[in-house]
């Protein structure tokens, strides 16, 4: 099982050498091709190792981490180095200055998933400073439970497809349904029904109009409207506009499900701001005709319209607002909790939300709780360790950044999934001692001190399933562990034992017990219910068992038909269209309700003047993230090694540009070099660079140093979408971009760093 989807995969050697996708899934993942030759492929790490300034000078900042050579050590000398510091550090500092967020997607499995390992070990040291939200949601994840009571019901209990297919008139998908993200699912996936889904609905004569500049973020026919990224607001305020003053909005709806709608109507109307938010207000700002956004609206209100908004949306600056105006435009065509019409956040952006869900809860590894009460959101990151002392607003609370000394990383990798790496790179200069575990030689591996080589889920057992597939799978290791690596499991055991709480952090389990406790609970729960599991031996031989799912699902059906016995864990129980407890905070950049706000890199602003085009910064279609950058289906859409960019024939044509060019990409935080794909599917002022090249600055000693490869997040600003949730803004940014004359530099990303015996 893989994060984008289930296979059969073929070995030899300690290698695999061919994945064949189950039979069962409607629409395999190509992505699935990045498989073969992982295991051994030259850019893991053999053994373990510490960086050379580390190990000579001691703990302490160091800006030569991401240059420095390092030395081989023994497992017994990593584990005894470790575990020395980690007791330095707490015994000096307080377990608040080790910061374990260690955010990061890992790998699939329920048991070896890095994130679970080490949050449960650093909690038993006696905890640590952890990160809230995640950046993939961090908008969302704070405004949506304002505002409905919930955000993770938002994907987890959506409108099923099946019913969208069967019920839905009008699909108004705000960012499209991307398929190639639906590619993915956050601890894997047996099916890919959206495709079908979609043409489902177009074969019953459902309509469907996607907003995205990028025409590609719907497949197959549907009306496309191209705006200027990042207007999408002002264009759902225009279409509530319209529902408004024609007589088209719900009003007995909003009445009884809703409150605040009146002091949203006010700003709507610009009654509060003077400026009414009309169809030619947002043709304005989005470039979109009047005469069509006015159109859309009364289409919406004359059938079963679905809303739908993808989380791409909430990763920009002021990302709250986008999915906060979504559900306000859907609760005022008053088709929440209908089936096929009402609200949907998230399809196309991850296989979860459409997906019918397993009632019982799933195989979970206690972690235990956390002794030190200290979060940061997850995205300040560079924040929390370039501005220790200083106080910061979030969600409505005034917090202090912590003094870190120790980062704690397994599973994730800063230098894919953050903005502005030169800042980060500064930030990573600043701590005594950086830890990471992975696999690969990433780059965040080349900034750590001490690197713990993991194995890949091919090396080792496990169990995977989510929450929104039926099937329940074993996963029987494929290859032997590769060279020195070892499971994050056994390195924490062996720590735990160094310092003290091995029997506690253990249960005296293998990794194999441990597997089988897991599942024989989650059997008790199945079987409590009613249903039926074979007992663990004969799950394991038999490979996966099915699980009941909550089929034809409608988001909110139940607050819909009892909003007194089912009502929202809102303060006031319904919709919140207007929040008195964000009102209250007082922020000039979240209001109490849905708000237009100009954004610093639009199109519309002054910065366009000096880069001229909107790079939109999206997730790729040939990997998962940065993982396995270097398998076959990302190595294939390179050009000359470097990732892919997509623009207009025009914009091209203008640059004295053509297909297959390499250009430099810039702005005034850095510069990153790209290959040219011509697409007329994009606007003529937008281009497309997906992240996940693995960052490779020409001066690995630089942190202003162009990255040779092509990772957007050069060129990405490090600001949070608004003091309420401080999310990750990094989906778009201003840049210009010119041909690269140059002699080519080498790709050096998946090249180890000189390790040297001792
Ligand atoms: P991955 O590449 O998945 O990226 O960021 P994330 O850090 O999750 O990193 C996972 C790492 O885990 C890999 O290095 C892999 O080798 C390692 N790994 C795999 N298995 C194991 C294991 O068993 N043990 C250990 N120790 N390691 C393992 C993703 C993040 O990026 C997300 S979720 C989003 S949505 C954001 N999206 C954007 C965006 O839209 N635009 C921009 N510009 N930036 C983004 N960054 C964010």
């Amino acid at each position: 099982m893989s994060h984008w989807g289930m296979y059969e995969a073929e070995a030899a050697n300690g290698e695999v050498t061919a994945v064949h996708p189950y039979p069962g899934d409607a629409d395999p993942s190509a992505i699935l091709g990045n498989l073969p030759g992982s295991v051994r492929h030259r850019s893991r790490i053999t053994g373990p190792a510490v960086r050379r300034g580390w190990l000579e000078n001691g703990p302490g900042p160091s800006s030569a981490r991401g240059s420095d050579e390092f030395v081989a050590v023994s497992w017994d000398e990593l584990t005894g180095l470790l575990a020395g510091e980690l007791r330095r550090v707490v015994d000096t500092h307080g377990n608040r200055a080790i910061f374990g967020g260690s955010y990061g997607w890992s790998s699939p499995g329920r048991f070896h998933h890095a994130q679970s390992q080490v949050h449960r070990f650093l909690k038993m040291l006696g905890g640590y400073t952890r990160s809230v939200h995640s950046y993939s949601l961090g908008a969302t994840g704070v405004i949506m439970p304002r505002v409905v009571g919930t955000h993770w019901k938002l994907f987890a209990r959506s409108t099923n497809w099946d019913v969208i297919a069967r019920e839905t008139d009008l699909m108004v998908c705000f960012g499209g349904v991307p398929l190639k993200n639906t590619a993915v699912n956050d601890g894997g996936t047996s099916n890919h029904p959206t495709r079908d889904a979609l043409d489902r609905l177009r074969a019953r004569g459902g309509r469907i109009v996607s907003i995205s500049p990028l025409r590609d973020d719907l497949h197959g026919d549907a009306e496309r409207l191209a705006p200027r990224p990042g207007t999408d607001v002002a264009i759902m305020l225009a279409l509530a506009y319209v529902l408004a003053t024609e007589d088209l909005a719900d009003r007995a709806f909003l009445d009884r499900y809703c409150t605040g709608y009146d002091k949203f109507e006010d700003y709507l109307l610009g009654r509060t701001d003077g400026i009414p938010k009309t169809p030619q207000w947002a043709a304005d700002l989005s470039g979109l005709p009047a005469a069509t956004l006015t159109d859309l609206a009364r289409r919406m209100a004359a059938g079963r319209t679905l809303v739908t908004v993808t989380w791409s949306l909430q990763r920009v600056r002021h990302g709250e607002q986008a999915p906060w105006a979504g559900v306000t435009l859907a609760a005022m065509l008053g088709q929440i909790g209908v089936p096929g019409g009402g609200f949907g956040h998230g399809y196309g952006s991850m296989n979860e939300p459409g997906l019918a869900p397993v009632p019982y809860p799933l195989p979970t590894l206690f972690q235990g709780q956390n002794p030190i009460d200290e979060a940061i959101p997850v995205a300040a990151i560079s924040d929390l360790l370039l501005r220790p002392g200083e106080q910061y607003d979030f969600d409505g609370q005034r917090r202090t950044f912590p003094d870190i000394r120790l980062v704690y990383w397994a599973g994730g990798n800063p230098f894919h999934h953050h903005q502005d790496l030169g800042r980060l790179k500064r930030a990573l200069a600043r701590p005594d001692t950086i830890v990471v575990h992975d696999p690969y030689w990433t780059p965040m591996a080349k900034h750590a001190d001490i690197v713990v080589p993991s194995t890949t889920s091919f090396e080792r057992e496990d169990l995977s399933c989510t929450r929104n597939d039926p099937l329940l799978v074993a996963m029987h290791a494929a290859t032997p562990r590769y060279a020195q690596a070892r499971d994050d499991y056994d390195t924490f055991t062996a720590l735990a034992h160094r310092l003290g709480f091995g029997p506690q952090f253990t249960e005296n389990r293998t990794a194999r017990q441990w597997i089988e406790h897991l599942y024989e609970q989650w059997r008790g729960f199945v079987l409590a219910d009613g249903g039926g599991a074979p007992a663990f031996e004969e799950f394991w031989h038999r490979g996966h068992v099915r699980m009941r799912t909550e089929d034809d699902l409608t988001l909110f059906q139940d607050f819909r038909e009892d909003p007194d016995t089912y009502p929202l864990r809102t303060p006031s129980g319904r919709i919140e269209i207007f929040s008195a407890d964000i009102d209250g905070f007082g922020y000039d950049d979240c209001a109490g309700h849905p708000t237009w706000y100009e954004p610093e890199e639009w199109l519309g602003g002054a910065r366009a003047q000096q880069f001229p085009l909107h790079l939109i910064a999206n997730q790729p279609r040939t990997r998962l993230h940065s993982q396995l950058d270097h398998g076959a289906t990302s190595q294939a859409s390179k050009i000359h090694g470097r990732e892919p960019l997509r623009m207009h024939p025009e914009a091209a044509a203008t640059r004295g540009l053509d297909a297959g060019d390499i250009v430099r990409v810039f702005n005034d935080r850095g510069a990153c070099l790209a290959g040219v794909v011509l697409d007329d599917g994009l606007r003529p002022d937008v281009v497309q660079l997906s992240t996940g090249a693995w960052y490779d600055p020409l001066d690995p000693s630089d942190p202003n140093s162009m990255c040779v490869h092509g990772n957007p997040n050069v060129l990405t600003p490090d600001v949070r979408t608004s003091s309420l949730a401080r999310g990750c803004t990094g989906q778009h940014v201003l840049v210009e971009i010119e041909r690269f004359d140059g002699e080519l530099p080498p790709i050096r990303a998946y090249d180890p760093p000189v390790v040297r015996a001792r």
